[in-house]
């Protein structure tokens, strides 16, 4: 008889949504709230496709009720969001704006009236434009000990609810892509030693993050990093290729990881940083390396890595027709998965493991009837459970997953092109429609098992 086993998760596994304040709340100039990096960038052009700005988005700052209704109705049971950092403090540092404490603390109960435990991260990007222009924003030591205020305060206003923290979301992003590459606000192309200090900084106020909910965090407050570390998948499942990636894994993620796993810049580091290292003060990764409950991980794609000569790890390019999103960047490697969770698991023995965004991003268009069948997405989400599902079996501490995202929303340089969301939003109208993938996640997390 052939039988169906179900690909069952752990009894307190968390499901969950994922989404960000500048992606989906717009409004954003109002109730004194400040401009932030993102706010400024869209208007250098070349920067953000079309000149998309994230002045309305999904208007989610006025609409958080039926929002978070139809999540619930969704049968989500966490939400993953971020508070706005210029919100809080228009000036990034200075006065608090008490309407924005207003907003999230609007925002946080109706989660919790809904059954919805918030999980929050404190700084998604959306840096305060005037650390920019006075500071440099990453790059001086001040915009830390702004942040440190900031963590402060928001841990203080809202730790009596919520019991769940991410510091940072993914610093390679916002500091390579910032200040390195530039394809990120504020769009800076700067030295190597300059971009290694502003990572620096970063972990400071990952550290500051970590220390404000130890501070003021209250019972049962819990708190980590959310990084995107690239994963790196052996091309077999051989010994040789698994050291080879285990190798690439801790070289090509040593500006994050080591410091906050190994308490300091590394031979490792030092080696691939060489002259550029950053500079810091005695008791820098005492802060930095202040121990965490949960390591969030951003998978949504990987790199195939064999063993060369000597075991030396070799990254293979993916040939042109590898299958990807239309976000391109995000080629369909749902090994990745797998082998990220149990690459931090091994190498820096993380005790959990919470997956804080994964799904995939595409240009969806309804069809005549004004349905969207979402299949790729849903496809690949499945394929990543998948994946998933075997590392738990293995013995990967894995304790949950949010999807990325609820909703379409401001994708960041590729503006509105890009719809991560498993519910369609149409921005003339501002109406919500489910996708089928919405529909496929909402059976998942219902029986908690891949359908
Ligand atoms: C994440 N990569 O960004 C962000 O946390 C979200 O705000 C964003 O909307 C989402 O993923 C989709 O892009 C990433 O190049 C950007 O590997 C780039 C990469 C990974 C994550």
């Amino acid at each position: 008889m052939i039988k169906t086993r179900p690909l069952s998760f752990p009894k307190k596994f968390h499901w969950g949504f994922a989404a960000a304040a500048a992606q989906i709340e717009g409004a954003a100039f109002e109730d004194n709230k400040g401009p932030s990096i993102w706010d400024v960038f869209p208007t250098i052009p070349g920067k953000v496709h079309n000149g998309d700005s994230p002045e309305v988005a999904c208007d989610h700052y006025h609409r958080y009720k039926q929002d978070i209704a139809l999540m619930a109705k969704l049968g989500a049971k966490n939400y993953r969001l971020s508070v706005s950092w210029p919100r809080i403090f228009p000036s990034g540092r200075g006065p608090v704006n008490p309407k924005g404490i207003d907003f999230y603390n609007r925002l946080i109960d109706t989660c919790l009236a809904k059954g919805i435990t918030p999980w929050v991260t404190m700084f998604h990007w959306d840096l305060p434009q005037a650390l920019e222009d006075e500071f440099g924003g990453w790059r001086d030591r001040r915009t830390v000990d702004a942040f440190a205020t900031y963590a402060d305060t928001i841990v203080q206003a809202f730790g009596d609810r919520v019991k769940n923290w991410i510091t940072l979301n993914e610093i390679y992003c916002f500091i390579h892509q910032g200040y390195a590459d530039g394809t990120k606000a504020p769009g800076h192309k700067l030295p190597a030693k300059v971009v290694n200090q502003a990572y620096h900084h970063a972990l400071l106020a990952h550290g500051h993050g970590v220390r404000a909910v130890r501070e003021h965090g209250g019972r049962g407050a819990r708190v980590g990093l959310t990084d995107n570390c690239v994963p790196m998948i052996p091309v077999t499942e051989t010994p040789g290729d698994i050291a080879a990636s285990q190798r690439a894994f801790i070289e090509r993620n040593v500006r994050v990881l080591d410091p906050i796993y190994r308490g300091g810049y590394t031979a490792t580091y030092r080696k691939i940083v060489g002259k550029d290292a950053a500079k810091f003060q005695k008791d820098d990764f005492k802060l930095i390396s202040l121990p965490t409950d949960f390591l969030g991980l951003n998978t949504y794609t990987g790199e195939f890595v064999r063993a060369g000569k000597g075991g030396k790890p070799e990254i293979l390019a993916k040939p042109r027709s590898y299958p990807a999103a239309d976000a391109t960047w995000l080629a369909h490697a749902s090994q990745a998965m797998y082998w990220c969770p149990r690459h931090v698991a091994e190498i820096y023995g993380v005790k959990s493991v919470v997956i804080t965004e994964n799904g995939a991003g595409y240009d969806d268009v309804p069809d005549a009837k004004g349905e969207i069948m979402d299949l790729h997405r849903r496809d690949y989400v499945r394929c990543c459970l998948r994946e998933l599902h075997r590392a738990i079996g293995d013995g990967v501490p894995v304790d949950g997953y949010f999807l990325w995202s609820f909703m379409d929303n401001y994708e960041w340089q590729d503006g509105y092109r890009i719809r991560f969301g498993v519910v369609y939003n149409d921005y003339a109208t501002q109406k919500r429609t489910p996708k089928l993938s919405a529909q496929w996640f909402s059976k998942v997390m219902d029986e908690n098992r891949i359908v």
